[in-house]
C-alpha cells in the first residue's frame, strides 16, 4: 500500500502539472489536470512496479500467461486509485486545489479493447491476479481502434470508429527494445543439416511486433503486474523506404499498410464467427509476439527449456489464441533443437485452455489453403499433431472412420481450432456448472470420453473492487458499518450480511441507497437520451450484447403485452417500471439491429403515451460500455437473465447485478443456476424450459411457434402488432422479427417461455410492493454474492490449473 500525505500529493500534483504543461494549475483545462493525475500516478505506481519485476525474477515464481484477443479494462484511474490505496487523500487533496476528482475520472476513455463478456472477464482476471499477487501477465493486441461507438440515430445503431488513443494513453509504455518479429507467408525449406532435419522460413513478410505496457495495480499489496499488448509496425530496416525506386516505393506502402492493418481494429462480433484472414492474421500475430517473448525472458532468467511447464503456464481464452500450441512447438523444435517428444510434452503442460460458447456458429475452423499460405510451417507443424493424433484415435476407435473424422483436427478442408485447443492442452474448462456439464456430455463429449482428467469447471467471477467497492461506495459503506471490512479481502464474508435481512435500520439504508444510485442513473438518462424517468418506478434493466439467444425480444414482447393491458384497463395496480436497456449489436447482424429498432420503437410510442406515463417507460442507453455500465449496475432493481436455457455460458453481468442488491428474473441457464443455488428459491424469481426439454425440442423437433402463439390471445395481438404499423409507420419495419419468430420457427423459444416470463414479471411486481420483502431479498442477494468475486475464480484457476500461486493462502 502507498503511504502518501495529503500535503505532499499536493506538491507532487502541483509540480507535475507545471512539468507537463508549462503552465499554473488554474490555467489548466480539465483534460489538463487529468493527464498530469494519470501521469502522476503512474510514476508511482512505476517504482512498484519495478520492484515487482525484480522480485518475479529473483524468486522465480511460476508466471502465468493469460493470452486474449480481447482485454476489456474500462476506464483506470480510479481503479488504480482505489487498489493503491490512496483515493481519498487524493480525493481530498484534488478538492483543496479546487478540483473535483470525479470530474477527472469522467474524462477518461474507456479502454474498449473488448467484445463483451469474454473480454471482461480478461480485465476482472488481470486485476485479481495481482490483487491475489499471483505473477500473471495479460497478452493481446493493442488495437488502434476499440470496440466501435454506437449511437441512435432515427431508432437505428449507428457504428462510429473509437478513437480511443486520441488524446494520447497515460498508461501505457511503449517497450521498442522488446519488438519481436512475426513472419508471415513464404516458403519453408527443409533441409539435412548434421543428420538432423532442418526447417528454413524463407521469402516472408516480416512484421515488428512492438509491445506496450500497461501496469495492473493489486489490491493494496504493491504488486503491479503487466498486460502487454502489441503493436503492429512495418520493420523499416528491410524496407528502407527512401532508397527505393518508384515501383519499390509503392509497394513498400503497400507493405506498410498492410502491416499496420494488423493491429488497427478490434473485431466487433461476438458469438459469429467469419473465416476473415485478417482475423487470422491478429491470432498469429499477438501470439507468436507473445510466445518469442515469453521463450526470451525465460531463456534470460530461468534457463532450463526442459522445466518451462513447471515455471510458466500459459492460458488461451477461447480459441482465439489457440495458436499458442503449434507456436510454441515451432520455437521448441526448430530454434531450440527439441524433440518431438520432449515439444510436446512441455508444450500441452503448459497450456491450457477456456471455452466460452457452445453456439455452434462461433466455432473457429479455418480453410486449410488460407491457413497453409499465411503460416506455412505452422501448418506442418499442426497437420503433424492432427497425424499422431489421428494414429491415437485409430488405436482407440479402430474401424470407426465416422468418428475418426470427426473428431480430427483437420477434416473437411478446415482447421477446427476448438479440437486443436483441447488436444494441445492439459486443461480444458467451462465458465459455469451447466456449461461445462453440456460441453461434457454433448458438445465435446467424444473428447471427455477420451480425456475425461482434462475437462473441469471454473465457474466466471467478477472483480468485486470495480464492481461494488469503486461502483457503489454508499453500499460498501453500509457493509463496512454493518460487518467490518474483512469482506473487502475475503469477498465471501459477505455471508455475514445475511444476519442483517430482518434489521430495519439496515433495510432503510439499502432502500436509501438504491433510491441514491438511481437519482443519479436518472441523471445521466436525463442529460443523453433526454428521457425523464421515475426514481419510484422499478429500475428493470437488461443490458447485454444484443443477440437473439440473449432474447431481448421476449422482454419487448412483454413491455409491448404490458401496454396493451394498460390500455384495456388504465386502473392496472402495477408498480411502475423503467425498463432500461443498452448494448451493441455487431454492425452485420441484421436481427440485432432490428431489435434495437423495435425497442426504441417501443420507446417512442409509449414514452410519449399520457395514458400510460405514469406507469412505463422504456430507456435505450446509447454506447454500452465499461463505463456506463458501473452507473447502471448500482441502481438496478431486477436484473434480466433470460436467455435460452443452454446457451449463456455463464454470463457475468448476474453476478454484479446481483452483487449490488438486483433481484434476478432468469432462466437457469449459465451461473443463474449457481446464483439461484447460492440464494434460494425465495430470492430469485425463475421461469422458462429446463435444459432438459430445450435439448428434447431440439432432438424431437416439436417445437411450433405458431401453435404456441394461436394458443394465446395475447401473442396474437402482440405478434400483429409488429407487422401491422402500430409501432412504426413504416409497416415491414419489423417484419423480419415477426418471421423470425414464428415462420422460422424460432430456435430460441421466445413464444415458448412467454407465458412462464409474463407469469413471472407478475410475481417480481408483487415482490416490489412489499417493501420490506424486497429489501430481505436485495440484502440475501448481497450476503451471498461474495463467492461470485474472480478472486474465488482466479483462486481455482491457480490450484487447479496453472499450479501457481501458493502466496495467496498467507494473505
Ligand atoms: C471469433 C471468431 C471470429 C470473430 C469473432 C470471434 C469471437 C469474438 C468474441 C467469438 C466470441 C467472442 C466473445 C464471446 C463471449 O464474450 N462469450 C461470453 O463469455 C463470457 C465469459 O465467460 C460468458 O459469461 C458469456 O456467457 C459468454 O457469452
Amino acid at each position: 500500500m502507498l503511504t502518501i500525505s495529503k500535503d505532499r500529493f499536493k506538491r507532487d500534483y502541483i509540480q507535475k502539472f507545471i512539468e507537463l504543461h508549462g503552465k499554473d494549475l488554474d490555467e489548466g483545462t480539465n483534460l489538463n489536470k487529468y493527464e498530469a493525475l494519470g501521469s502522476l500516478i503512474r510514476d508511482y505506481v512505476s517504482r512498484m512496479w519495478i520492484e515487482t519485476n525484480k522480485r518475479y525474477n529473483r524468486e522465480k515464481e511460476k508466471q502465468v500467461y493469460y493470452f486474449s484477443m480481447e482485454f476489456l479494462l474500462g476506464r483506470l484511474l480510479g481503479n488504480s486509485l482505489l487498489n493503491l490505496g490512496i483515493r481519498d487523500v487524493c480525493k481530498k487533496a484534488l478538492k483543496e486545489l479546487g478540483v473535483e476528482l470525479e470530474d477527472l475520472e469522467n474524462l477518461e476513455q474507456d479502454q474498449g479493447l473488448g467484445n463483451g463478456g469474454l473480454g471482461r472477464l480478461a480485465a476482472c482476471f488481470l486485476d485479481s491476479m495481482a490483487s491475489l499477487k499471483i505473477p500473471g501477465n495479460g497478452c493481446g493486441i493493442r488495437y488502434k481502434y476499440g470496440f466501435f461507438e454506437q449511437k441512435i440515430i432515427e431508432g437505428s445503431q449507428v457504428e462510429s470508429p473509437d478513437k480511443w488513443l486520441r488524446e494520447g494513453n497515460v498508461w501505457e509504455i511503449k517497450k521498442t527494445d522488446k519488438a519481436e518479429v512475426v513472419k508471415f507467408g513464404g516458403e519453408i525449406k527443409t533441409e539435412y543439416i548434421g543428420g538432423r532435419l532442418t526447417f528454413t522460413h524463407v521469402n516472408y513478410e516480416p512484421v515488428l511486433a512492438v509491445p506496450h505496457d500497461t501496469p495492473i495495480v493489486g489490491f493494496e499489496n504493491e504488486v503491479i503486474n503487466t498486460l502487454r499488448l502489441w503493436s503492429a509496425e512495418p520493420v523499416v530496416n528491410e524496407f528502407d523506404f527512401s532508397s527505393f525506386s518508384r515501383g519499390e516505393f509503392l509497394k513498400a506502402i503497400e507493405y506498410k499498410n498492410s502491416v499496420e492493418a494488423i493491429s488497427q481494429v478490434l473485431y466487433p462480433d461476438d458469438s459469429f464467427y467469419e473465416g476473415k484472414i485478417l482475423r487470422l492474421k491478429q491470432q498469429y500475430f499477438f501470439v507468436s509476439a507473445g510466445i518469442q517473448s515469453i521463450i526470451r525472458h525465460y531463456k534470460k532468467h530461468l534457463g532450463d527449456l526442459c522445466l518451462l511447464n513447471e515455471k510458466i503456464a500459459i492460458h488461451i481464452n477461447d480459441t482465439h489464441p489457440t495458436l499458442a500450441i503449434p507456436e510454441l512447438m515451432r520455437i521448441l523444435l526448430d530454434e531450440e533443437g527439441l524433440s518431438w517428444e520432449d515439444a510436446w510434452r512441455i508444450t500441452t503442460n503448459s497450456v491450457s485452455y477456456t471455452n466460452h460458447t457452445i453456439l455452434q456458429e462461433a466455432l473457429e475452423k479455418w480453410p486449410i489453403d488460407m491457413f497453409k499460405k499465411l503460416l506455412p510451417r505452422i501448418f506442418m507443424i499442426v497437420e503433424e499433431i492432427n497425424e499422431r493424433f489421428t494414429k491415437e484415435l485409430w488405436s482407440k476407435y479402430e474401424g470407426q472412420w465416422d468418428k475418426i473424422s470427426q473428431m480430427a483436427i483437420v477434416g473437411d478442408g478446415y482447421v477446427r481450432m476448438a479440437h486443436l485447443a483441447i488436444v494441445g492442452s492439459h486443461s480444458v474448462n467451462g465458465v459455469a456448472k451447466l456449461h461445462t456439464e453440456i460441453l461434457k456430455n454433448q458438445q465435446m463429449s467424444d473428447f471427455y470420453y477420451m480425456y475425461p482428467r482434462k475437462f473441469n469447471n471454473k465457474t466466471n467471477g467478477i472483480t468485486h473492487r470495480r464492481w461494488l467497492i469503486k461502483a457503489n461506495p454508499k453500499l460498501t459503506s453500509l457493509l463496512n458499518e454493518t460487518i467490518g471490512e474483512s469482506w473487502i479481502k475475503h469477498p465471501t464474508d459477505m455471508e455475514k450480511f445475511e444476519r442483517f435481512k430482518n434489521d430495519s435500520f439496515v433495510k432503510e439504508s439499502l432502500f436509501k441507497i438504491k433510491n441514491e444510485n438511481k437519482q443519479k442513473l436518472a441523471k445521466i438518462i436525463k442529460d443523453n437520451q433526454g428521457i425523464v424517468v421515475d426514481t419510484n418506478s422499478i429500475f428493470d434493466v437488461q443490458v447485454k450484447r444484443i443477440h437473439a439467444y440473449k432474447r431481448q425480444t421476449l422482454n419487448a414482447l412483454r413491455i409491448m403485452d404490458l401496454y396493451n393491458k394498460l390500455l384495456e384497463n388504465p386502473s392496472l395496480d402495477i408498480a411502475p417500471r423503467t425498463f432500461i436497456f443498452a448494448g451493441k449489436a455487431a454492425p452485420a447482424y441484421y436481427l440485432a439491429k432490428k431489435t434495437i429498432e423495435l425497442i426504441t420503437a417501443l420507446a417512442d410510442k409509449i414514452n410519449n403515451d399520457p395514458r400510460v406515463s405514469d406507469k412505463m417507460k422504456i430507456v435505450f442507453m446509447e454506447n454500452y460500455r465499461v463505463s456506463l455500465a458501473e452507473d447502471i449496475v448500482p441502481a438496478t432493481e431486477v436484473s434480466e437473465q433470460i436467455s435460452t436455457t443452454t446457451k449463456e455460458a455463464s454470463g457475468t453481468s448476474n453476478m454484479k447485478f446481483m452483487m449490488n442488491g438486483a433481484i434476478t428474473i432468469a432462466t437457469l441457464d449459465g451461473a443463474n443456476v449457481e446464483i439461484r443455488d447460492e440464494v434460494g428459491d425465495d430470492n430469485i424469481v425463475i421461469f422458462g424450459l429446463t435444459e432438459r426439454e430445450v435439448l428434447e425440442y431440439y432432438r424431437h423437433g416439436k417445437y411450433s411457434a405458431w401453435d404456441t402463439r394461436n394458443g394465446d390471445e395475447r401473442l396474437i395481438k402482440i405478434t400483429d402488432q409488429l407487422v401491422n404499423g402500430f409501432y412504426h409507420d413504416e409497416k415491414d419495419r419489423f417484419r423480419i422479427i415477426y418471421e423470425n419468430l414464428l415462420n422460422y420457427n424460432d430456435e430460441f423459444f421466445v413464444l415458448k417461455d412467454f407465458a412462464s416470463y409474463i407469469e413471472a414479471q407478475e410475481k417480481v411486481d408483487k415482490l416490489y410492493k412489499n417493501k420490506e420483502k424486497w429489501q430481505e431479498m436485495s440484502c440475501v442477494n448481497i450476503a451471498h454474492s461474495g463467492i461470485f468475486s474472480s478472486d474465488r475464480t482466479i483462486k481455482e484457476y491457480a490450484t487447479g490449473i496453472w499450479g501457481s500461486g501458493y502466496l495467496y493462502k498467507n494473505l
